[in-house]
């Protein structure tokens, strides 16, 4: 008789749901949502389901891997583990332990996933990447004005008149919110979409916003500016809690409404219904990540933020400006897993930047790479220039569950358990508050072992076994210290498999922000301290006309990258053979200028790499746009990152990937 288990979805999502999975004969055979979780009342999507395809699947890697004269030979465990100990001995030894670099990313949100950095910091702290990818510029620009990134509860979005959905793909990338979109619209609740592409949420919003990419910050001094000259401001709001305020109004007053709509291709009036959408309190507005991967993307962050501000929808329920919910993550005793204490050398470099750093460091040199949870082939900017760089590297190890491109071009490759084979609890720090507990169901198959064990017997043959010498238990509730108060302990977990953390359902209502001056800052004292500049600036994005003339001469179209439907980045194309090859998405009018159509094959080009797929005409979406889905795997046709910069986002921590120009020409069959 198969058995139903409760689990959790480890996936690098919004949503982290509760899983019901049912297991015979030793094996998962489906995986389905469970009907009693809070946010995912029974719905799942369909990356969730494919983790039983990615437990199953024949391709897992089942061995340690070593590349001998350019192939993989199966390596015992003893031998894999002894020779990558003595390779980081001696490179303690004789060089500094920060010759070791540690790249990884977010691929799986289990907590014991932190337990890397334990280890690297317990041999003695290695180069770490700082930032984020995904979402570094957003959360940056929230703690300078804010002082923290918090977002309300889900259901707070029933106390709203107005929901703005200000660049995130909704129906896409967060499907419960999706169905708190479409019950709140059933109860009045008047929608608002604005992107640059009119995707499946735009099509349920009662009025939709084309906005030009990387300008969303003018869209947002446009709104401000309309509701100032109606009076729509918040004047309480802004004298009691803010500072900053003059800066903002010096600001507003150097650009003019015709400026701002020929730059965002947003029409003035509908400026001023947005201005009356925010007056209309509560406006609850819910930021996406696409629009703060850009040059200026912290300002535009911070410009938004500000319409909030200004519109008296903070600390106010049914309000907000909603990006990432980092309250959850903090709810967790992340410094007992990690010993930052132990750490006696450091060096960092940022995510986006890895590529050059093992290019260009020394003193010492990066000599071995350790990728965990990550696919940086495929999913850091300028592939490229992230190839070269790994191949420069004497040792690169990847822990992984299938051969990515990032495995193919390692030296070691470390096979790791799925989700199902092994227990953790789950959360992330975007969305809800719920922390889910996942049990381990089955067997890993072969030799496959998890993170964990692979950190402890690595410990044990460098020295300090004593810090990795406690059971998943132990770990697990080391990571939960703090939170009996609250009446939250793994046995609760383990028995009502998801637990509410204690986080604020409407962040800021105490209006006790947690920035230097305690308020709201329209200019930011925490950017001064970092000797940056904390007033709000007009900016344009680095790759387009305003930015950079020449080069949007050369490669006049804009490259947007989305996160793909039926995948979570790169984890489920090779499952899925639809998948298996590279669609360039166009807006019409490049249609008509090329003279392309639908099922056209053609080249996108810019000056760091290009890329061959076939063409779909958008029926609606920004003039001179382009998108391609990220995560395709390079024997599909290759990473959309060929052609994406790496440059930093302007407060310093998050990516530029969507400031993006790049050309494109037909191909001739
Ligand atoms: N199906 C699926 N879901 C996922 C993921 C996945 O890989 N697949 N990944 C998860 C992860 S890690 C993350 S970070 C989230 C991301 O969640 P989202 O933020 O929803 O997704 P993105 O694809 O990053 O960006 C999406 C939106 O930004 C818009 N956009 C791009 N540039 C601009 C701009 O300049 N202005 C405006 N207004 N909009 C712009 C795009 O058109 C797109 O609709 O999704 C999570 N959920
Ligand atoms: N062009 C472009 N690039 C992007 C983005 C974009 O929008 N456009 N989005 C960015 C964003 S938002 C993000 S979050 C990043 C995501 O970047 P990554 O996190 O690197 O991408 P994933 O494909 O989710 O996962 C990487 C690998 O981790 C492995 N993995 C899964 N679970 C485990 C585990 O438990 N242990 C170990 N050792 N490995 C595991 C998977 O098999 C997978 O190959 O990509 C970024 N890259
Ligand atoms: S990928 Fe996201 S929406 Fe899909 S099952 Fe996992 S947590 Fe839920
Ligand atoms: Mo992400």
């Amino acid at each position: 008789m198969p058995d139903v288990h409760i689990s959790s979805c480890p996936l690098n999502c919004w949503d982290t749901c509760g899983l019901k999975v049912t297991v015979h004969d030793g094996k998962v055979i489906k995986v389905d949502g469970d009907e009693r979780h809070p946010i995912t009342r029974g719905k799942i999507c369909g990356r969730g389901r494919m983790l039983e395809a990615r437990t199953n699947s024949q391709e897992r890697l089942l061995y340690p891997l070593k590349k001998v004269n350019g192939t993989f030979m199966r390596i015992s465990w003893e031998q894999a583990l002894d020779e990558i100990a003595e390779k980081m001995r001696e490179i303690k030894e004789k060089y500094k332990t920060t010759a070791v670099l540690h790249s990884h990313d977010y691929a799986n949100n289990g907590l014991l996933k932190n337990l890397d950095r334990r280890f690297f910091n317990c041999y003695g702290g290695v180069t770490e990447l700082i930032g984020s990818i995904c979402w570094g510029a957003g959360i940056e620009a929230q703690k300078w004005d804010f002082g923290n990134a918090y977002s309300h509860a889900p259901e707070d979005i029933y106390n709203s008149n107005n929901v703005v959905i200000w660049g995130r793909n909704v129906a896409r990338t967060n499907m419960h919110l999706f169905g708190h979109l479409q019950s709140a619209k059933k109860q009045g609740t008047k929608l608002v979409v604005i992107d640059p592409i009119f995707n499946q949420t735009a099509q349920i919003a009662d009025l939709y916003v084309s906005v030009a990419p990387g300008m969303d910050g003018f869209l947002a001094m446009g709104i401000m500016k309309e509701l100032l000259r109606l009076g729509l401001e918040d004047r309480h709001f802004i004298e009691t809690y803010t500072v900053g305020f003059e800066d903002l109004q010096n600001l507003l007053n150097q650009i003019t409404m015709q400026e701002i709509e020929q730059l965002t291709g947003v029409a003035q009036e509908i400026m001023k219904e947005l201005a009356l959408i925010y007056g209309n309190r509560p406006t609850m507005t819910y930021l996406g990540l696409g629009m703060q991967r850009y040059a200026n993307g912290g300002n535009t962050i911070r410009l938004i933020d500000a319409v909030g501000a200004l519109s008296g929808n903070i600390g106010i329920s049914g309000g907000g400006v909603n990006f990432g919910n980092l309250q959850v993550g903090q709810s967790f005793n992340i410094e007992a897993l990690t010993l930052p204490e132990r750490k006696t050398a450091s060096r960092t470099f940022t995510m986006m930047k890895q590529a050059e750093g093992i290019l260009q460091a020394t003193d010492p040199n990066i000599k071995m790479v350790i990728v965990t949870c990550g696919n940086p082939l495929t999913q850091v900017p300028n592939t490229n220039l992230v190839k070269q760089a790994f191949q420069s590297v004497e040792t690169v190890v990847v822990f992984e569950q299938f051969m990515t491109d990032t495995a193919e071009i390692a030296d070691y490759v470390l096979p790791t358990t799925t989700v199902f084979e092994e227990e953790d609890f789950y959360y992330s720090s975007m969305y809800h508050a719920y922390v889910n507990y996942g049990p381990a169901l089955v067997q890993a198959p072969g030799e496959a072992k998890p993170d964990l064990w692979i950190w402890t017997s690595l410990a044990e043959r460098l020295g300090f076994a004593d810090d990795f010498a406690f059971s998943r238990e132990e770990f697990l509730k080391m990571g939960l210290d703090g939170l009996e108060k609250y009446g939250i302990t793994l046995e609760k977990l383990k028995q009502e498999k998801h637990l509410l953390l204690p986080v604020h359902p409407v962040p800021w209502n105490d209006y006790r922000f947690q920035t230097p001056s305690g308020k709201y800052e329209f200019t930011s004292s925490f950017a001064e301290q970092k000797g940056m500049d904390g007033k709000l600036k007009i900016m344009y994005p680095a790759e387009s006309k305003a930015g950079n003339k020449r080069l949007a001469e050369k490669y006049p179209y804009r490259l947007l990258t989305i996160h793909p439907l039926r995948s979570n980045h790169s984890q489920h194309y090779h499952l899925i053979k639809a998948m298996q090859s590279i669609k360039i998405e166009i807006s019409q009018d490049i249609a008509v200028e090329k003279e392309l159509s639908d099922g056209d094959m053609a080249r996108l080009f810019n000056e760091r790499g290009e890329l061959i797929g076939k063409v779909k005409v958008l029926a609606k979406a920004h003039p001179k746009t382009i998108n391609v889905d990220e995560g395709q795997w390079g024997k599909f046709g290759g990473s959309v990152n060929v052609l994406t910069p790496d440059g930093e986002s302007d407060n310093g921590l998050g990516s530029t990937l969507y400031d993006c120009l790049v050309n494109i020409e037909k191909i001739n069959p």
